[in-house]
């Protein structure tokens, strides 16, 4: 399979599931920085520019952070990342849409791509501190959801791995501090070695 990323994007989470699935795969740097996603190869076999972008063995697409999870998790069934049953796997969707659609789409975009979001530049710093506000109130959500737990969802799931991004986005570029249980996730997943393989992998360890 061949893994379209680019280092410390949203695509991180598909990566370490990736390792934690620990077959053999290839990672295609799409830079970002330098707008790759709108040219040549890559445009062309995604039309949508956005990574992660996951070719399959069989040559076919996939893309969509929580698709592309629930479909590594679903077809890898032995490493339990998709919880079973009903409520379990509405919750892991439930979690899954949060982080993606609200926190990540909503919150770090505005923070790291303000200028997006309006044509006028004079509000992008008001822009990115609406998306420090919602990233910060997702942060808050994610600690209650969190609770006790190791885990999102109790046991080790794909949401760990969406979760693991949105904190080293805080951490790192967005420098939001941390409630203290996401703290501890953090570094629970640090310790991961499926985790230290896909940092090291995209350069970023
Ligand atoms: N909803 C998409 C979001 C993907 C996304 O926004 N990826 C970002 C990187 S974190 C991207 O490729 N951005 C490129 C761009 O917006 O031009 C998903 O779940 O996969």
């Amino acid at each position: 399979m061949k893994l379209f990323y680019f280092p410390g994007a949203c695509s991180v989470a598909i990566d370490i599931m990736l390792e934690e699935i620990g077959k053999p795969f290839e990672r295609v740097k799409v830079d970002l920085a330098k707008g790759e996603q709108f040219k040549g190869e890559f445009i062309a076999i995604n039309p949508k520019a956005k990574v992660p972008a996951l070719v399959r063995d069989d040559g076919t697409l996939l893309t969509e952070l929580p698709a592309i999870a629930w479909w590594l998790g679903k077809t890898n069934p032995t490493l339990g990342m998709i919880p079973e049953g009903a409520e379990a796997e509405a919750r892991l969707l439930e979690v899954l849409d949060y982080m993606v659609a609200t926190v990540h789409m909503r919150g770090f975009a505005r923070i790291f791509g303000p200028a997006r979001f309006t044509p006028t530049a004079a509000d992008e710093p008001a822009i990115a501190q609406t998306g420090r506000d919602i990233a910060t109130d997702g942060l808050k959500a994610l600690s209650h959801m969190l609770g006790a737990k190791p885990y999102l969802l109790g046991t080790y799931s794909v949401a760990d791995a969406m979760l693991f991004c949105i904190e080293f986005w805080s951490v790192g570029r967005a420098q939001i501090k941390l409630p203290e249980n996401l703290a501890a996730h953090f570094e629970r997943m640090k310790a991961r070695p499926a985790v230290a393989r896909a940092l090291a992998g995209e350069g970023l360890a």
